[in-house]
């Protein structure tokens, strides 16, 4: 298959912001005497940042109304940001930078697909805020991965169709978002091994054997 486009997700592709969701997530729940550890921190990838919240809650014994909920995800988000000021260009690894440059050389468009509505101010800091030729991200989306509106979104951005793009993702929910958009997509890091995507990648230049 020729790709016309590749759809990157961000966290856990391009970068990594988990300790900073991990430590964020950490504070609310200790605000709120819930138990939360790495692994409950592990299924919250690529799901909404309401989702996520859900996720958390489902040891929590109270009722919380929905704009309670809301006030503590804001909460979460403005802890989460503080954070994020601690990134750089030094978060995207030489693997990741040589895969983006071989792509660039090739021709081939390049998006963002992220569920984050922080995904712009991320591309940011790690300084690839002009890199894509497209970016779709928690912003401009109704419905969140494992719906494929991201990933569909993205490919309208770039003026392509979806089964002329690949999506590379780390969450099982990326990847069924991406099948259900009728994509090909590349796993790599967790959700690699679990059979669901077209490829699996052990580091993301694997992608350019593909990618041609
Ligand atoms: P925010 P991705 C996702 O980004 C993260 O993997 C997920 O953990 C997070 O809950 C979600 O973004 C929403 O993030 O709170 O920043 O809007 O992997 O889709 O790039
Ligand atoms: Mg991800």
């Amino acid at each position: 298959m020729e790709y016309k486009a590749v759809i990157f997700d961000l966290d856990g592709v391009i970068c990594h912001t988990d300790k900073y969701h991990y430590q964020a997530w950490k504070k609310i729940s200790d605000e709120l005497g819930i138990y939360f550890d790495e692994k409950i921190n592990n299924l919250l990838r690529g799901v909404s940042r309401m989702q996520s919240f859900e996720i958390i809650l489902k040891t929590y014994s109270g009722n919380m109304a929905y704009e309670e909920k809301e006030r503590y995800i804001d909460k979460k988000n403005r802890y989460y940001r503080e954070l994020l000021i601690n990134l750089s260009e030094k978060d995207v690894n030489e693997d990741v930078r040589y895969t983006l440059e071989q792509i660039r050389k090739r021709g081939i468009k390049m998006a963002i697909g992220s569920s984050s509505r922080n995904a712009k101010f991320i591309l940011e800091r790690i300084g690839l805020k002009d890199y894509f030729d497209a970016v779709s991200d928690g912003t401009n989306i109704s419905h969140s991965k494992p719906d494929p509106e991201v990933f569909i979104k993205a490919s309208q951005f770039l003026g392509v169709l979806p089964h002329e793009c690949i999506v590379v993702e780390d969450a099982k929910a990326g990847i069924q978002a991406a099948v259900a958009g009728g994509m090909d997509c590349a796993a790599i890091g967790d959700a690699a091994g679990s059979g669901l995507a077209t490829y699996d990648l052990e580091r993301l230049s694997d992608l350019l054997q593909w990618v041609i």
